[in-house]
């Protein structure tokens, strides 16, 4: 089980200690792991790339957070920790009475699902180190490999130097949806509103199940694995049993792989295990957020985010305490959600940047148009208008304003877009996104393209239900304080096959009920987390709520979609990586960002974008027919060649490679 990460402390002679990157995060398998031989080959060879500043600048930004949280926690008197006990006590009181434990939940994740498979169709790789990718990406490790720290989200040429002996295997696909769809028609027969997560997870609701056939949910969890075993030929699963979501998915990592773990649906139990449950192992709480509630407010454990409570309303806005006490209380989602009905729809680009003023009008007219166009071709008017902005120096910049009526056009878009974006000048922008959102339900709903939309949202693939649990979902995506702008980095190219991105943008967009809704969902989001903008924002009013008139409002959600095309697929590299994986997807964009930022510093010459200079490169390969071991990877070529960014330890890997 993932350990978490330990505060970050720095001792001069081993500089790899503080040095915590998402390969250094131990997973299932990774229990009797060397942490600190990892942490120093992770840190030996990637120290000095591009991608190693900006882990450095991350990690500086995230110690500023963790200052200011510490400075307001200093300056709370005794009067306001006690007043603050007093909101503490009610809404436990109020949360305690949504406990629901009439439910039972069934978590179930394949074990290292791609490696997993791989092995099926290959028993030669049976009880051999292996994992799936290539040498600029893994995907996943099997667990012989993981004993050597290998995991999800490593460079291979890193992964390889931990274990020579390592065997790659190309990512496959299509083949793993055809195992997932096998796991999906067991699943069904538990529970026919399921909820997938990603393609090797699901959430199911058992209590029918387990009430029709007078069986107890653990052994439900028994039998469906060994059926997943069986219909897919050989594929071993783990389960969690729970009273609700998050604990279910907690609990079915405890026994990993192929085991399962049951939590009594009553009271007592669950507080027993939430109580000294680390934080880190709730979906939604991610190395930031650990961060800042370990080292500045010394929370470790579920159970002492009830103890410090009065500490988190003081410091954080309600939607944000009110998750945290809920999930020291055990609390989870116990309903199945509806399917979610389209929130926003947005457009942007990404250019050198530049202060031209001309230009930068320019920009934002083609974009008005861009945005209009899509919205017409959906039938969507919509009366919220939010600018995006990224300065030269990677600030986001976020500027709503509520319309008088309901609008597509776009002239209406640009007239509004012009004034907001004249408010911010003069500044150097290399980012301009349009977002509508609130949109006219009346229209919509008579509108039959909406019904084919949503129809092919369903259609493409039944885990958009809902991919997780709102509560950490929500959280995750708001709560990381650099994800707006690591997320937005990623668009470093995308003018490049601008339109089929935005249909794609225009398909998956992340979902909601009502325009109110939404508009609840971005005042409620929590600020503080949320970088420095927000920060400041929230020092300053915590009542400054609805997006009325100019005001500055939180992240485009619906931006991971231009980088994950059809959800799931980098258009920079192909490497597939399904929604759930926030963290690992979080890293992914550095790594191109970091790519991005190597290209920009090496002149003018490099500043061909990532997908033409992969063709180059490629090229390049061919021609001097070098005699690189192929390393199993059929699939080279989507990934980007590692020394675009990690030129120090892309030497490495060639010495490597030749020694082999
Ligand atoms: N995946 C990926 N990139 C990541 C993480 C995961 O492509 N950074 C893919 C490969 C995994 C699959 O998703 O096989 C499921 O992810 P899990 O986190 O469930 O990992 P595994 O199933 O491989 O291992 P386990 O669940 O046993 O820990
Ligand atoms: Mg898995």
């Amino acid at each position: 089980m993932d350990e978490g990460e330990s505060s970050s402390t720095n001792s001069p002679s081993r500089p790899w200690e503080s040095y915590n990157t998402v390969f250094t995060n131990a997973k299932a398998g990774m229990e009797g792991v060397d942490k600190e031989k990892v942490q120093r080959i992770v840190y030996e060879m990637s120290k000095g790339s591009k991608y190693f500043q900006n882990e450095e600048r991350k990690e500086a930004l995230m110690k500023q957070e963790i200052e200011l949280m510490r400075d307001r926690c200093a300056k709370l008197s005794s009067s306001d920790l006690s007043n603050y006990q007093k909101v503490v006590d009610r809404r436990i009181l109020e949360l305690e009475a949504t406990r629901d434990l009439s439910r039972v939940w069934l978590h179930v994740d394949m074990d290292a699902f791609y490696a997993a498979v791989e092995t099926l169709s290959n028993p030669s790789l049976k009880g051999k180190p292996m994992a799936v990718g290539g040498l600029s990406m893994i995907s996943t490790a099997n667990y012989e490999a993981r004993k050597f720290g290998v995991r999800a989200a490593m460079p291979g040429f890193i992964a390889r130097k931990l274990c020579p002996d390592l065997i790659f295997v190309p990512v496959d696909f299509p083949k793993y949806t055809h195992y997932s769809d096998l796991t999906r028609k067991v699943f069904k027969n538990y529970d026919p509103n399921f909820i997938a997560g990603s393609l090797d997870e699901a959430y199911l609701d058992i209590t029918e199940v387990c009430r029709e056939r007078g069986l107890s949910g653990g052994e439900i969890a028994e039998e469906l694995r060994s059926s997943v075993h069986s219909e897919t030929g050989g594929l071993t699963c783990s389960a969690g049993v729970a009273a609700n979501r998050l604990l279910a998915k907690v609990c079915s990592d405890i026994n990993k792989p192929n085991g399962q773990f049951v939590l009594q649906n009553d009271r007592s139990s669950v507080m027993t295990f939430i109580s000294s449950l680390p934080i880190r192992k709730i979906g939604g709480i991610g190395k930031v957020t650990e961060h800042i509630l370990k080292d500045a407010l010394e929370i470790k454990t579920c159970g002492d985010m009830v103890l410090k409570g009065s500490l988190l309303y003081a410091l954080f806005t309600q939607s944000s305490a009110d998750f945290f006490l809920s999930v020291g209380l055990g609390l989870g989602k116990t309903d199945t959600p509806e399917v979610r009905s389209r929130k926003s729809i947005s457009s942007e680009r990404t250019f050198a940047a530049t202060g031209d003023e001309r230009l930068l009008y320019s920009k934002l007219a083609e974009i008005a148009e861009m945005l209009s166009h899509d919205m017409k071709k959906e039938g969507l008017t919509a009366r919220t208008l939010t600018l995006k902005l990224k300065t030269a120096s990677f600030e986001i910049r976020s500027r709503a304003v509520s319309l008088q009526r309901y609008t597509c056009s776009s002239e209406d878009i640009l007239k509004h877009a012009t004034k907001l974006l004249k408010a911010e000048l003069p500044v150097s922008i290399r980012l301009i996104g349009l977002r509508m959102s609130q949109f006219n339900e009346e229209i919509r709903h008579s509108d039959p393209s909406q019904g084919t939309i949503t129809k092919f949202i369903v259609q493409k693939d039944s885990s958009r239900q809902n991919l997780d649990d709102n509560d950490s979902f929500d959280l995750e995506a708001s709560t990381n304080c650099l994800s707006n702008d690591e997320r937005l980095s990623s668009y470093a190219s995308h003018d490049t096959s601008y339109d089929q991105l935005k249909e794609d943008v225009v398909k998956y967009e992340e979902q909601s009920v009502t325009p109110e809704q939404e508009c609840k969902k971005e005042e409620e989001r929590p600020q503080v987390l949320e970088g420095d903008a927000l920060l400041r924002k929230h020092k300053e009013s915590k009542s400054e709520t609805s997006a009325q008139n100019t005001e500055a409002v939180s992240v485009f959600p619906q931006m991971e979609p231009l980088l994950w095309v059809n959800g799931y697929k980098c258009n920079l590299c192909g490497i597939e990586l399904p929604p759930s994986f926030v963290e690992e997807r979080q890293e992914h964009s550095d790594f191109h960002l970091a790519q991005r930022l190597q290209n920009e510093e090496s002149g003018p010459s490099s500043s061909t974008t990532p997908t033409s200079k992969r063709r180059i490169l490629g090229k390049e390969k061919a021609n001097s027919k070098q005699k690189k071991q192929k390393l199993n990877q059929k699939d080279d070529s989507k990934h980007i060649p590692i020394h675009t960014f990690f030129t120090k330890s892309n030497q490495n890997s060639n010495d490597e490679t030749q020694k082999k």
